[in-house]
C-alpha cells in the first residue's frame, strides 16, 4: 500500500486526509525520522515526543497564514516532513542541506529562525502584535517545552502578553524533560497538574456539588466563584498561567492527535492569550530513545537496532576530561561547586553531580541568572565553576561583566563547545566568545592546545583570585597523553613549541596541533616556521609576539573565532601598543554567520586546518617578494 506520508507535499494535502488516518500518517513520520537521524545525526528525542502534535498544528491551522513558532526548533523534523521538506530530509544538518533548526531561509513555514532556547513566546507576541497593527487575522501559536519556559526570557513575555492581551497561544510542551529531567519550582508544580484532574473539570465538578447542597449551596457556590482566585490556588498550584493574563486549558494527551484536534480547534478561535498544557513523552516510539532520552536528545548517528552510537577515534571529550579533572580538584577543595544550565551531561558534570550532590546546581535553561548566582557563591568566599556552552554564555554577558568582573570575583567561566561545533549549524557556534570577552577588565582568559593542557587550565584558576575563562572545542580530543598530575601554568606566557625565522604562527586553542602539521608540511617545501601556542587570549604575551615580530617576516595569527575582534586582534592590538612593526596575517572567520557542515568541512572551507594554514603561510610569502 501507498505510504500516506508520499502524498503530502504541504500542509494542505494533511487536511485532505481523515482524522482516523492521522495515526497512521505519524508512524510513517517516526519512521522516517529514526531512519534518517540514525545516519545524519541530530535532535531526535524532541522530535518524536511532537509527531502528533506538529501533525494536529498543521491540520488545524492554515500556515503559512497561521504561523506557528517553535522553541529552540530542535522538536521542528515533523514540521519540515510536513511542510514540502520530505524529499530533504535525508540532507538533514549537512553542508549545504537541511538545517536542524527552523530557518526562514529555508521556508515560508519556518516563522522565526532559533537554536537557542526561550525566545518563542516573545517572538509569536511581536508577530501577533503586527497582525493587529496590519489588520491581518493570521492565529499565532507558539510551541515551548517546559525545559524551555525556565528561562526568564519566557516569563518575560508570558507577563506581557497576559498585559497586552493580544491573541496568542502558547503550547505548552511538557514530557518533563529538559534535556535531563526538568529542574526547578515550576517543574514540580506542572507536574501537579499532570497527576491531578484538570483544573476545568475539578472546578465544574465542585460547583455543582455546592449548588446541590440545599439552602446554602448557591450562596456558597457565589463565594466560591467570587474568590475563585483562592480556589484556583490552593486546588490547582500551576494556575500560575491564569495569574498572567493567560487562559489554561490542559492537561491534554499529546499522543492522541483526536484529542490534539478537538482542542486545537476548540481555541483557535477564542481571544486573548491561551496556553494549551500538552503532556508528551520524549523519545515517543523507539524504544532507546524513551529509555534514554537524555543521550537521545541530541546524538550523532547511531545503528538504529541497538542505539549504539558510530565508533570515534577513542580520545576521550574535551567535556569528559574537564568534568574528570573538576571531580579530582573538587575533591581537596571544599570550596569549589559546579553550576550548569540545564545542561549537566552535555558539559560533563554528571560525576561531579553524583560525588558532590550538595555543590551541584542545575539552575534550568537560565545562564543569566546561573552566573549572577555564581557571583553570590563567589562573593561569600566559595569557588564556582559555571559550566556554560560558548554559544549560550551569549546571553549572560551583562551578568559576566557588571556582576562578576567588575567586582573580580573569582568565578571560572568554562566555554565548551567554542569555535567550530559542526552540524548544529550557525545558532550554535561558539565564535563569538574571544570578542565579547576580551574587553571585560579583570578576566583572565585561556584557550588549551589539547585535552592534557586543558586539565592544567583548570587547575591554573584555582590559583587565581580573579574570574577566569577558559573555551574548548566540541568533540574529542587530540588524543595526546593524560598527565598524572596537574601542573600550574605561568599566567600570561605563552609556549614556544617550535622555533623558526621565515614566520611565526600564533596559534589558539585547537588550532595549535593544526599549526603544528602545517610547520611540518612547511619544513619540507624549505619555509622555517615558528610555531606558539598562545594559551593566553588575555593577558596576553605580547612580548613573545614582539621577539617574533623583530626576528621572522611575516607573523600569522590562527583562531576559531570572529576576526572582528578576536586573538588575531589582540596581537595587532600588542605590536601597536609595543611600536612593533610586522607582516601580519590572521586567519580566523570573516564578517559573516558560519553555515552547517562537519567540523572537518567547515574548518577547511575557512583556512583553519593544516592544510589551509600552510596555504596561508605560503601566500604571505609569496606576496612579500612580489
Ligand atoms: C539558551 C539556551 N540554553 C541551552 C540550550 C540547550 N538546549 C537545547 S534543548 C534544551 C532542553 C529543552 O527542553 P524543552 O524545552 O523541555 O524541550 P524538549 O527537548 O524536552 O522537547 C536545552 C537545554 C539552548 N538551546 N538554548
Amino acid at each position: 500500500m501507498e505510504k500516506l506520508l508520499n502524498k503530502i507535499n504541504g500542509p494542505e494535502d494533511l487536511r485532505k486526509l481523515s482524522i482516523k488516518e492521522l495515526p497512521l500518517l505519524a508512524e510513517e513520520i517516526r519512521e522516517l525520522i529514526i531512519d534518517t537521524v540514525s545516519k545524519t545525526g541530530g535532535h531526535i528525542a524532541a522530535s518524536l515526543g511532537v509527531v502528533e502534535l506538529t501533525i494536529a498544528l498543521h491540520y488545524i491551522f492554515n500556515a503559512p497564514h497561521d504561523k506557528i513558532v517553535w522553541d529552540v526548533g530542535h522538536q521542528a523534523y515533523a514540521h519540515k516532513i510536513l511542510t514540502g521538506r520530505r524529499e530533504a530530509f535525508s540532507t538533514l544538518r549537512q553542508m549545504g542541506g537541511l538545517s536542524g533548526f527552523p530557518k526562514r531561509e529555508e521556508s515560508q513555514y519556518d516563522t522565526f529562525n532559533v537554536g537557542h532556547s526561550s525566545t518563542s513566546i516573545s517572538a509569536a507576541l511581536g508577530m501577533a502584535e503586527s497582525c493587529r497593527l496590519k489588520g491581518q487575522d493570521s492565529k499565532v501559536i507558539a510551541v515551548i517545552g517546559d525545559g524551555s519556559l525556565t528561562a526568564g526570557m519566557a516569563f518575560e513575555a508570558l507577563n506581557h502578553a497576559g498585559h497586552i492581551k493580544r491573541n496568542l497561544i502558547v503550547v505548552l510542551n511538557d514530557n518533563e524533560m529538559s534535556i535531563s529531567p526538568n529542574v526547578g519550582a515550576l517543574s514540580s508544580s506542572l507536574s501537579r497538574i499532570i497527576s491531578g484532574q484538570s483544573y476545568n473539570k475539578f472546578r465544574d465538578e465542585i460547583k455543582s456539588m455546592l449548588e446541590k447542597i440545599p439552602g446554602i449551596g448557591e450562596s456558597v457556590s457565589r463565594l466560591a466563584r467570587q474568590s475563585e482566585g483562592f480556589f484556583k490556588s490552593v486546588f490547582v498550584p500551576g494556575m500560575l498561567f491564569e495569574e498572567l493574563g493567560f487562559v489554561y486549558i490542559g492537561p491534554v494527551l499529546g499522543h492522541r492527535i483526536d484529542m490534539l484536534v478537538d482542542n486545537l480547534r476548540n481555541i483557535k478561535n477564542m481571544k486573548g492569550p491561551i496556553l494549551l498544557h500538552v503532556i508528551t513523552k520524549k523519545g515517543k516510539g523507539y524504544k532507546p530513545a524513551e529509555e534514554d532520552p537524555t543521550y537521545f536528545h541530541g546524538v550523532g548517528a547511531f545503528d538504529r537496532e541497538t542505539g549504539k552510537p558510530a565508533p570515534s577515534n577513542g580520545a576521550p571529550s574535551y567535556t569528559k576530561v574537564f568534568g574528570d579533572a573538576l571531580v579530582r580538584i573538587a575533591a581537596d577543595n571544599s570550596k569549589v561547586v559546579a553550576i550548569t544550565a540545564g545542561m549537566t551531561s552535555g558539559t560533563g558534570l554528571e560525576k561531579f553531580q553524583q560525588q558532590f550532590p550538595d555543590r551541584f546546581y542545575d539552575v534550568g535553561i537560565a545562564e543569566q541568572h546561573a552566573i549572577t548566582f555564581a557571583a553570590g557563591l563567589a562573593a561569600e568566599g566559595f569557588r564556582p565553576v559555571a559550566a556554560i556552552y560558548s554559544t549560550f554564555l551569549q546571553r549572560s554577558f551583562d551578568q559576566v561583566l557588571h556582576d562578576v568582573c567588575m567586582q573580580n570575583l573569582p568565578v571560572v567561566f568554562m566555554l565548551d563547545r567554542a569555535g567550530i561545533v559542526g552540524e548544529d549549524g550557525p545558532t550554535h557556534n561558539g565564535l563569538f566568545d574571544i570578542s565579547f570577552l576580551r574587553s571585560i577588565p579583570n578576566l583572565v582568559f585561556m584557550a588549551p592546545a589539547d585535552e592534557n593542557e586543558l586539565q592544567h587550565m583548570l587547575a591554573t584558576t584555582f590559583e587565581l583570585k580573579q574570574p577566569v575563562a577558559i573555551r574548548y572545542p566540541r568533540g574529542t580530543g587530540v588524543g595526546v597523553l593524560l598527565d598524572r598530575d596537574f601542573r600550574l601554568l605561568p599566567v600570561g606566557k605563552a609556549e614556544i613549541l617550535m622555533d623558526g625565522h621565515d614566520v611565526a604562527v600564533f596559534a589558539l586553542g585547537s588550532t595549535v596541533h593544526p599549526a603544528l602539521e602545517a610547520a611540518q608540511q612547511l619544513s619540507s617545501q624549505g619555509i622555517s616556521c615558528a610555531v606558539v601556542n598562545a594559551r593566553f587570549v588575555k593577558p596576553l604575551d605580547g612580548e613573545a609576539v614582539c621577539a617574533f615580530a623583530r626576528k621572522v617576516r611575516a607573523i600569522v595569527t590562527v583562531e576559531e573565532n570572529m576576526l572582528q575582534g578576536g586573538f588575531g586582534s589582540a596581537v595587532l592590538e600588542a605590536l601597536q601598543d609595543a611600536g612593533c612593526v610586522a607582516r601580519v596575517l590572521r586567519i580566523g572567520i570573516p564578517d559573516r554567520f558560519v553555515e552547517q557542515g562537519t567540523q572537518k568541512q567547515i574548518r577547511a572551507a575557512y583556512g583553519l586546518d593544516a592544510d589551509g594554514i600552510a596555504a596561508a603561510v605560503r601566500g604571505i610569502l609569496a606576496n612579500e617578494q612580489g
